[in-house]
């Protein structure tokens, strides 16, 4: 396998760069250095970061003497330069195009998650949070779970098993039931805690530690709309 010199993820803790941090830990590497960022914080708009990803977002991932940003092309680049885990699914695999429509189809729910962080968790006075956005993007995400709950048809997202589509949908299931309730979703549930089972997951847990970022345990839509 490849996977010369330092590795260094730019990462906000149980942000889109858990995503890189489970699947190297189920591949059994630990990066060399993890560089902290919080949301918001000056030093995401800085060089440090913006060297590595131009629009100052994480993930980013320093690797093999490259570097990569966007979450789903690191994941992609870490399947097909460690082959040999067995967590990308290649062309003319049987599993191919469900993979990625997955690994696509992820971001669609993240995004959705990052609308409603911003209103519920950053928008302060004079700034206000429109009721109807948060309303309406909430039922789009609760429709993006529904689409994934139908998709579960054994223990993980593709039939042949664990892959990088699952770790893409850890950081979605970690936030969204922050915003929508998940006890309609009994196979998603299932899955979320197999998932938060597996020792690469409990690995990158580990380092992360407690999350700190939402401070309540459900977000309700407000109810003037
Ligand atoms: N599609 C990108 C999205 C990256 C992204 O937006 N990350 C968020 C954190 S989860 C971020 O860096 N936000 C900082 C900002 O918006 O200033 C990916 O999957 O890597």
């Amino acid at each position: 396998m490849s996977g010369q010199g330092l590795i260094r993820l730019h990462h906000v803790p149980w942000g889109r760069s858990f995503r890189v941090l489970f699947l190297l830990c189920e591949m059994g590497i630990t990066p060399d250095e993890i560089i902290r960022y919080s949301i918001g914080d000056r030093a995401m708009r800085e060089p440090g970061l913006t060297g590595v990803s131009p629009a100052g977002r994480i993930p980013a991932l320093e690797i093999d003497g490259i570097t990569i940003f966007e979450s789903s092309a690191i994941l992609q680049y870490l399947c097909e330069s460690r082959p040999e885990y067995g967590f990308g699914r290649p062309p003319g695999h049987a599993e191919r195009v469900r993979f990625l429509e997955l690994m696509s189809f992820a971001e669609t729910m993240a995004s959705l998650i990052e609308q409603l962080n911003m209103n519920h968790l950053f928008l302060r006075p004079p700034a206000k949070a429109s009721p109807t956005v948060v309303k309406l993007n909430t039922l789009r995400l609760k429709g993006t779970l529904a689409a994934l709950e139908g998709m579960i048809g054994c223990d993980y997202l593709l039939p042949s098993g664990f892959s990088a589509a699952d770790a893409m949908a850890g950081f979605n299931l970690f936030a969204a039931p922050y915003y929508v309730r998940t006890d309609g979703f009994p196979k998603l549930t299932a899955y979320w805690e197999r998932l938060q089972a597996r020792p690469g997951f409990q690995a990158a847990a580990a380092i992360e530690g407690p999350q700190t970022f939402y401070a309540q345990e459900f977000y309700e839509v407000p109810q003037d709309v």
